[in-house]
């Protein structure tokens, strides 16, 4: 495996373990608030974010790379409100998903088309993943303050279940 490649992947799978950490004190933010539907949604997105890191270890490992795990940054413990943990689950995705973009040009720079094409999961999974909070965001901005609106969101979230295959 390419040594430049390597690293960048072993710096994302840190990035996809960081996401993790990130959702799962979101989701612990919302048990604080006794809101169980987005501690739930939350929860299960840690999940998948910790699969989209394996994803990253297993490439690596068939590739015959090695697998460097660095220390995962401590992520943000409190927000202002749900409204504002969405956002920055949206703008985290954004940012993820600029970080698959550069990981595609490199393996691009490099001709290694193995890793493009395990990356172009990744490009169709951030499409999905920033729709996903983007529309939950102009929800609870309709809401605004109106506790019953809150509610009913809540509940909905409650409904996401885990993904049926291991291709989150
Ligand atoms: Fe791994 O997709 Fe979100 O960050």
């Amino acid at each position: 495996m390419n040594k430049e490649i390597e690293a960048a992947f072993n710096d994302h799978l840190n990035a996809e373990l960081h996401s993790s950490y990130l959702y799962l004190s979101m989701s612990n933010y919302f048990a604080a608030q006794s809101l169980s539907g987005m501690e739930n949604w939350m929860r299960l997105q840690a999940d998948e974010e910790r699969a989209h890191g394996m994803k990253f270890i297993d490439f690596i490992n068939e590739r015959n790379g090695r697998v460097i795990l660095q220390q995962i940054d401590t992520p943000k413990v409190e927000w202002k409100n749900a409204l504002e943990a969405f956002q920055d689950s949206y703008d985290h995705e954004c940012l993820i998903s600029s970080k698959i973009d550069k990981l595609v040009d490199l393996a691009t720079k490099h001709s290694d088309h193995a890793a493009t094409a395990f990356l172009q999961w990744f490009v169709n999974e951030q499409v999905e993943e920033e729709a996903a909070a983007q529309a939950i965001v102009d929800k609870l901005r309709m809401i605004g303050d109106q506790p019953m609106g809150l509610f009913m969101i809540d509940a909905q979230l409650a409904g996401r279940k885990p993904e049926e295959d291991s291709n989150e």
